[in-house]
């Protein structure tokens, strides 16, 4: 036998799931331990990349897809579950990644949000919250604190702040969990046991915008693991995040719920047939 068919394939690195493609981020933006987490992550799972979509909307964070060797699509503000959700109906044998911002995830695309929770496709939504409009220069966004004094919301907006983890488990995400940039290890594993995880898996990270809220940059002395350990009780995981500072780390919700079936029992009617049936 030669040795080309006795060697054992070779591990997946990090490395096979950067592209050539080099970040425009700010030097110091969270978004760049973001996307080593996520190819530690894929390199944890182990799948080729050309056996893994993603797929992400407009922002700072929605850049992630050029910068993986995966396949990608960058589109429309808000609309990247929408996009990421007919990806994997077509494609059911690709693990599909959604990435993007809080703007992005929770505000415009804020209805797909919830729907994509209810429907449970199985994908993974990493959201890079910074609580703010970092591409567009510094608007508040969902998450941003009501009393965030800047130059386009002068003594802040003065409204009470999106949850987006309770938004979650509330409208039936399968996999709740919140990690930190600051903590790349420990969010590549949060970011592999989501993607393995079936169903709608949502991860919540805390990834610090360096340039319009500097102040972020205390967060690693401030985060710290989630004090209510792991559940498959939503109402548990819902009271934790209700009440805490959302400085707390960690897998909070694995749930049961089946994943939504692709192809059981769906009968797909020929293109000519619908559009015999449109004809005026
Ligand atoms: C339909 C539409 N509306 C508005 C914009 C402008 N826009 C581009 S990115 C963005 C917000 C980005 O913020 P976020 O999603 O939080 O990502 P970040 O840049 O902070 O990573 C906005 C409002 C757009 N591109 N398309
Ligand atoms: S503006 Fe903020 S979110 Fe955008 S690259 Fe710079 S630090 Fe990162």
């Amino acid at each position: 036998m030669s040795d080309v068919a006795t060697a054992a394939p070779a591990a997946a690195t990090p490395a096979n799931y950067k592209s050539a493609v080099k970040p425009v981020w700010c030097p110091g933006c969270g978004d760049f331990s973001v996307l080593s987490a996520i190819t530690k992550a894929l390199a944890m799972i182990g799948k080729p990349a050309h056996q893994v979509g993603v797929v992400s909307g407009i922002g700072c964070s929605s850049r992630i897809p050029a910068y993986t060797s995966c396949y990608g699509f960058h589109g429309v503000h808000g609309r990247a579950l929408a996009a990421a959700t007919g990806l994997k109906m077509a494609r059911p044998d690709l693990t599909v990644l959604v990435t993007g911002g809080d703007g992005d995830g929770y505000s415009i695309g804020g209805n797909h949000f919830l729907h994509a929770c209810r429907r449970n496709v199985d994908l993974t939504y990493i959201v890079m919250d910074n609580h703010v409009y970092g591409m567009t220069k510094g608007q508040p966004s969902p998450t941003t604190e009501p009393d965030w004094d800047s130059k386009l919301a002068p003594g802040g907006t003065k409204i009470r702040v999106f949850h987006p983890l309770v938004v979650a488990l509330a409208a039936g995400a399968n996999f709740v969990a919140r990690g930190f940039a600051g903590d790349p290890n420990g969010t590549a594993a949060v970011i592999a046991q989501a993607i393995r995880h079936p169903g709608f898996s949502f991860v919540e990270i805390l990834s610090p915008c360096v340039t319009f809220r500097p102040e972020q940059k205390e967060w690693k002395s401030l985060v710290r693991p989630s004090p209510v350990g792991l559940t498959d009780d939503p109402v548990r995981a819902a009271r934790l995040v209700m009440s805490d500072d959302g400085l707390n780390i960690g897998v909070l919700y694995a749930g049961n719920r089946p994943a939504y079936p692709i192809g059981e029992g769906q009968q797909h009617a020929p293109v000519t047939d619908l559009e015999a049936e449109f004809l005026v």
